[in-house]
């Protein structure tokens, strides 16, 4: 039995508030939890986009899902990027197959590009074009207040790393797909987008629906003993 809580409390002259969650018995935490799994396990890195639309308020959705993500003294270092524009598409590709080219013909090793084969990844990126929505996720790994001074950030990789994560499961969750893309350096986005000087590109994310029909590599997940070790 609880005691009714306040709902507004003060804790060192901060203002709290109830956090009210809703526990489930053994049961359901069980099978909610096995259910959850069951649904993301079905969640694959899909480069064959269809062309039909995805709405934008759909798009907003998707967004705010990513940025309840935890941050670093809250201070949600991210801008999410949401590209439809068929122009600004075809000028992101463009940079991108330029420096992917790099990548494949050079910059990238034997022994990455071996790792690479089984997945068919190339130069040539045609679903920065086809998907109906790219999202650039930068990293804000600073802020400027109104009178330019600069302040920091906390924890800005794991934060935004965290929110992309999040960004993907929601995708995944609304039967879209994506896949994560970082063409490498990746500086020519803050340009064609126009960012200011203290956000730094940190993902790219196609997505839409896939093409119907669409098929992804044949690999498999590692089981929980290989990625788990319990201490009990
Ligand atoms: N950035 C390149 C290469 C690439 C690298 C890894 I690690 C991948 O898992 C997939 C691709 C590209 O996007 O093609």
């Amino acid at each position: 039995m609880s005691i009714a809580a306040e709902k507004k409390i003060e804790i060192n002259g901060y203002k709290h508030t109830l956090f009210e969650s809703g526990s489930l018995s053994k049961e359901e935490l069980l099978k909610t939890s096995i259910q959850f799994f069951e649904h993301l396990d079905k969640r694959r890195s899909v480069r064959d986009f269809s062309d039909r639309e995805v709405s934008k308020k759909a798009i907003e959705n998707l967004i705010k899902s990513a940025s309840t993500a935890p941050s670093g003294a809250h201070k949600q270092p991210w801008t999410f990027c949401a590209i439809s524009n068929s122009e600004l598409k075809s000028k992101i590709r463009e940079a991108a197959e330029v420096e992917e080219q790099e990548n494949y013909s050079g910059r990238m090793s034997e022994s990455w590009l071996r790792d690479l084969a089984p997945l068919g990844t190339t130069m040539e990126k045609p679903f920065l074009e086809e998907a109906p929505w790219l999202i650039v996720v930068f990293k804000k790994v600073y802020q400027l207040d109104e009178t330019g001074a600069k302040h920091n950030n906390y924890y800005v990789n794991e934060s935004v790393g965290i929110a992309c994560g999040m960004l993907i499961t929601a995708i995944h969750n609304a039967g879209l797909v994506t896949l994560t893309h970082t063409p490498s350096p990746m500086n020519f986005l803050t340009k064609v987008l126009e960012r200011p000087s203290n956000e730094r590109a940190y993902l790219l994310l196609p997505v839409g629906y896939a093409k119907d029909p669409a098929y992804v590599p044949d690999i498999e997940r590692k089981e929980l003993d290989e990625v788990s070790q319990f201490y009990e």
